[in-house]
This record gives structure tokens, C-alpha cells and sequence, in this order.
């Protein structure tokens, strides 16, 4: 099993803090994103999308999104979990992935994405040309504040983000806030307290399993 990735990209980050946190170590494949290594033919028999990153299984069979590797390999290794346990768990796990991915990962994606010169015509990954609107890019910028914010209000009243156990969830906000702050040059002030709190117990969690 090999993981095709590419080093400071947010979603293969979904997956590789994920790896760190369950202590899973995998042969990894560094996949040269600005030298378009992943429109040559061979990466695209690997992914529709021409996306990472790409979990390769041993019979060469690929899982190509950041949640189903993830889901495959908490079947495959359930300890420690990080898709909650028991159903009430797992639904709040299943929520807050969402919520991340709409209020936060999206709009900084489209921050960046329809920002950047290197990204015309190619506003959304993929094989199909799409054009940037440089509207998004603002309105990506405006909403990520909003999910700062309201980030910040639901960690004052919980550790972690679905409750009491880190999740899935809680590497989702992580990689889009240090998206954020590399990729559109914004992020978390002073004014963000529990933010703040939540990384630094996230960083400990992090040293504690390596
Ligand atoms: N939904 C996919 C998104 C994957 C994705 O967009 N990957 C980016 C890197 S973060 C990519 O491969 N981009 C290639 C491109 O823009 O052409 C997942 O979560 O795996």
C-alpha cells in the first residue's frame, strides 16, 4: 500500500496528520503538483479527478479522496479511534466534518484558488477548465472569518470539536486554518483564545504520538 501525496497540499494533509495521529506509517509518493505530474496519463489512471492525494492499494486498486482513505484505513486500523464511538459520536464526528469542509475548507480553497494567476482557468482541481471569479476569492476571504469566528465561539464550550475526544474533525479545521494562513495570509488573531488553546493541546497530541 503506497500513498501518492504532495507535501503542504491541504487535503493530502487530511490524510497524513491523520496517519500521525493513529501512528500508521505508509510508503508515501511525493507527486509533483507544479510540474502537472498529476495530468500525465499514468496519475490520472489513478484518479478521475486528477487529484491527491491517492491511497494505492497492494492489487493496484486506488482510493482517490481524502475521506474514503481515511474511512478504509480506520476500518482497518480502529485504535486509537477517530471517527467517535457509537453512533451518537459518530453522527457529531460526521457533522462537524461537514460544517469544516463547508464553512472553512471551501471558501479558503476558493480564496486561493480564484485568486492566484497560476490557477486560471483552473479555479477547481481537476482535468476541465474552469475559469476563475475573483468575487469568490473575496467572498472566500469573508467567510473563512465567519468560520473563525464561529470556530472560536464553539471551542469555548468544548475541547475538542465533536465533544470531549479529538476527531477527524478537529485535523479538518487544523489544515484549513494552516491553509489559510500560508495560502491566503489569514488566520487566527489574539482575539481568537480558544483557537489558540485547541492547537496547542492538538500539538500535544501530535507529540505524544510521534
Ligand atoms: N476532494 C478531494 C480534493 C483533492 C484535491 O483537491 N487535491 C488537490 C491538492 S490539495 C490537488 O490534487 N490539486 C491538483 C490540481 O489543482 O490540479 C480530496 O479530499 O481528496
Amino acid at each position: 500500500m503506497r500513498l501518492h501525496t504532495c507535501t503542504g497540499a491541504p487535503s493530502p494533509r487530511r490524510v497524513t496528520l491523520y496517519l500521525d495521529l493513529k501512528g500508521i506509517s505508509l510508503d508515501q509518493v511525493e507527486v509533483d503538483l507544479r510540474a502537472g505530474e498529476h495530468m500525465r496519463p499514468a496519475f490520472a489512471a489513478r484518479s478521475p479527478n486528477h487529484t491527491v492525494p491517492v491511497l494505492e492499494l497492494d492489487d493496484g486498486s486506488c482510493i482517490w479522496e481524502s475521506s474514503a482513505i481515511r474511512r478504509y484505513l480506520e476500518r482497518l486500523h480502529p485504535e486509537p479511534p477517530l471517527f467517535g464511538v457509537g453512533p451518537e459520536a459518530q453522527a457529531a464526528v460526521d457533522c462537524w466534518i461537514d460544517w469544516v469542509f463547508l464553512r472553512g475548507l471551501i471558501p479558503v480553497m476558493e480564496a486561493f484558488r480564484n485568486h492566484f494567476p497560476g490557477f486560471r482557468d483552473h479555479a477547481l482541481p481537476g482535468p476541465r477548465p474552469v475559469a476563475q471569479i475573483p468575487a469568490l476569492a473575496e467572498r472566500g476571504h469573508s467567510l473563512f472569518g465567519y468560520f473563525l469566528e464561529d470556530l472560536e465561539q464553539h471551542l469555548q464550550e468544548t475541547a475538542w470539536l465533536a465533544g470531549d475526544h479529538l476527531s477527524v474533525a478537529d485535523i479538518d479545521a487544523l489544515v484549513t486554518i494552516e491553509f489559510a494562513e500560508r495560502g491566503i495570509k489569514s488566520g487566527p488573531t489574539t482575539e481568537h483564545a480558544a483557537i489558540a488553546a485547541w492547537r496547542e493541546r492538538f500539538q500535544e497530541r501530535l507529540n505524544a504520538a510521534a
